[in-house]
Formats: C-alpha cells, sequence, structure tokens
C-alpha cells in the first residue's frame, strides 16, 4: 500500500506523462505539415514512449492497491517557430519532467516509502536519456540546420527512430 501523499503525486506524474505525449504530438502534427516528416516520426515515436512511461505508473499504482485518477489534460501549444524552436521547447519541458521526477523521489524518502523511492530510479535514469536525447539533436539542429540540405539529411537521420516499449525492469 502507498499512503495519500505519494498516490497523488504518482497520479500527477500519470498526466504529466500523458501531456508530454500530447505535446509531443502537437510538435509532430506542425512538423509533418511543414515537410518534416523524419523529425514528426521521431516525435510520433516520443508520444508513444511517453503513453508507456504513463502506463507504467498506472500499472504500478494499481499493483500497490491504491486508486488511479486520471485528471484532465491541457490542451499543448499548437503553433511553433520552426525545428530549432521545437527542440528547445521539447528540451524545457525534460527538464520540467526531470524536476518533477526528484520531486516524487525527494517525497517518498521523506515519507519512507523505499519502495517507491526504488521504483522511481528508472525515471530518474530515463529522464538523463531524456535531455541527452533532445540536447544532441539541438546541437545537430545548430551545426548544420541553417542548410537545407543537412536539414534534409537530418530529418532522413531522425525518421530511422524506431519505437521499442519502454520497459519497467
Ligand atoms: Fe516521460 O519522459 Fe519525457 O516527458
Amino acid at each position: 500500500m502507498i499512503n495519500d501523499k505519494v498516490k497523488e503525486i504518482l497520479n500527477e506524474q500519470i498526466n504529466k506523462e500523458f501531456y508530454s505525449a500530447y505535446l509531443y504530438l502537437s510538435m509532430g502534427a506542425y512538423l509533418s505539415d511543414v515537410g518534416l516528416y523524419g523529425f514528426s516520426k521521431w516525435m510520433e515515436i516520443q508520444a508513444r514512449e511517453e503513453i508507456d512511461h504513463g502506463m507504467i505508473l498506472f500499472n504500478y499504482i494499481l499493483k500497490r492497491k491504491a486508486k488511479v485518477e486520471l485528471k484532465s489534460l491541457g490542451g499543448p501549444e499548437l503553433s511553433f517557430n520552426g525545428v530549432e524552436d521545437i527542440f528547445n521547447k521539447a528540451y524545457e519541458h525534460e527538464r520540467s519532467i526531470t524536476s518533477a521526477i526528484d520531486c516524487i523521489a525527494g517525497l517518498t524518502e521523506n515519507e519512507c516509502d523505499l519502495a517507491t523511492r526504488n521504483f522511481i530510479d528508472w525515471y530518474l535514469k530515463e529522464q538523463i536519456e531524456e535531455e541527452d536525447n533532445v540536447l544532441r539533436i539541438i546541437s545537430k539542429i545548430k551545426a548544420f540546420g541553417s542548410d537545407k540540405a543537412s536539414l534534409y539529411l537530418l530529418d532522413k537521420e531522425l525518421g530511422n527512430r524506431e519505437y521499442s516499449q519502454s520497459d519497467y525492469e
């Protein structure tokens, strides 16, 4: 069993993960609209991973015999100012998610809920990857993105991303 404070913060995190999926789908739609289909596919896969992140929390709450309380999702931003703007916003978003995960880790320690503290380690590691993945793309956009031919190649590279289900192990 998990206590109410831990249950509440985990439910909030489900909402944040599903909102992340919404945001990345919105970014993907914009990228597709401007012909950057590889970038768009990358975002679509990112959105699918965010749903996995939400579902891992969902299943954990159920397993601990606590109540899943799904909250309403706000609409994500719909208009963007080019590919660099999108990935800068994605990076800012991931940093906010990292802070939220850090708060969960802190709360579970304060509540002496070491099982959930252990569970959340997976998310702490995942956030290092999430931030790094986006930062690498930003670096490439900065290095090559002003040249259309290079942007085309970068779009092709990102289009090679394959979805693989995020597993909590
Ligand atoms: Fe779920 O890691 Fe991104 O938001």
